[in-house]
């Protein structure tokens, strides 16, 4: 068997981290739109990576941790290896990493990873857990003043390409079981990932609500990951 799974913020929501999509998707005034691009990055750094490192120390409050649905991924993910003729890839859109503190091995960040730090110059991306801002010093060069600035979220803004789409597409493809959780079907490429996958598949989405991407499912819960996702898989 053959099992894609797609995650977006509703999984992580019970975990305490706010969705983008929900009755007031504002910080400090700002709708994320405008902080989440290459543009806004250029514009006003400072308050981009503000915002980030607002983010990235709530995700590192003790009390912010996985919930059941993370959980049962990642048993799911354990009971499934135990055969050579299945595969499992999750997919999430979520740069927290509440997957891998559950226990989840094969999971790929397709919009970026929170704790990470990119060098604008040279791409490569280092795990970070602390805040940024212009005068962060290079990791690679920690003395030298007159690098600053050069580091930015390892995340994916709109207008950026999402990262592994290659693998996305051909594990899309090969699916047997898709499995979209938490996901609002409203940022693309990711809402088109049920459509790569072949007439034979079975498509599920499990969603407190309706999403404009429902119709393209199978089967359509509605209910709380926590609450839905172990039976699902069960
Ligand atoms: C629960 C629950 C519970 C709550 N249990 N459920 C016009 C048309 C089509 C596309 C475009 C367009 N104009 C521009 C575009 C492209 C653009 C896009 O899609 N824009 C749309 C908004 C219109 N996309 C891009 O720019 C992407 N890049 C791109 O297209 O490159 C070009 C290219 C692609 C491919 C090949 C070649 C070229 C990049 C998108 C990057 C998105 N980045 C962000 C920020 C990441 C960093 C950060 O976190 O700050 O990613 S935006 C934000 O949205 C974040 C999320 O990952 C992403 C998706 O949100 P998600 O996860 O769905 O969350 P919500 O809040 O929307 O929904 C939560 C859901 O959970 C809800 O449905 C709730 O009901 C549910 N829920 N509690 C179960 N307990």
């Amino acid at each position: 068997m053959n099992v894609l799974i797609l995650t977006g913020a509703g999984i992580s929501a019970e975990s305490g981290i706010p969705t983008f999509r929900d009755a007031n998707g504002l910080w400090e005034g700002y709708a994320f739109e405008e902080v989440a691009t290459p543009a806004a990055f250029a514009r006003n750094p400072a308050l981009v990576q503000e915002f980030y490192n607002q983010r990235r120390r709530a995700l590192l409050r003790p009390e912010i941790q996985p919930n059941a649905a993370h959980v049962a991924l990642a048993e799911f993910e354990k009971r499934l290896s135990d055969s050579e003729d299945d595969e499992f890839l999750l997919v999430t859109q979520n740069i927290d990493d509440l997957h891998e503190r559950a226990g989840s091995d094969n999971v790929l960040h397709m919009h970026g990873e929170l704790l990470k730090a990119q060098c604008l110059e040279t791409l490569e991306c280092y795990p970070w857990r602390e805040d940024l801002d212009e005068t962060t010093p290079h990791p690679d060069d920690p003395d030298d003043e007159t690098r600053c600035g050069m580091l930015r979220p390892h995340v994916v803004w709109f207008g950026e390409i999402p990262i592994g789409l290659d693998r996305i597409e051909k594990a899309a493809t090969r699916a047997n079981v898709f499995i979209a959780i938490g996901t609002s079907g409203l940022v693309y490429p990711a809402a088109g990932i049920v459509s790569m996958t072949p007439p034979s598949c079975r498509r599920i989405e499990i969603n407190m609500d309706d999403t404009p991407a429902s119709p393209s499912f199978d089967e359509t819960i509605r209910g709380r990951a926590s609450e839905t996702v172990g039976r699902v898989l069960a």
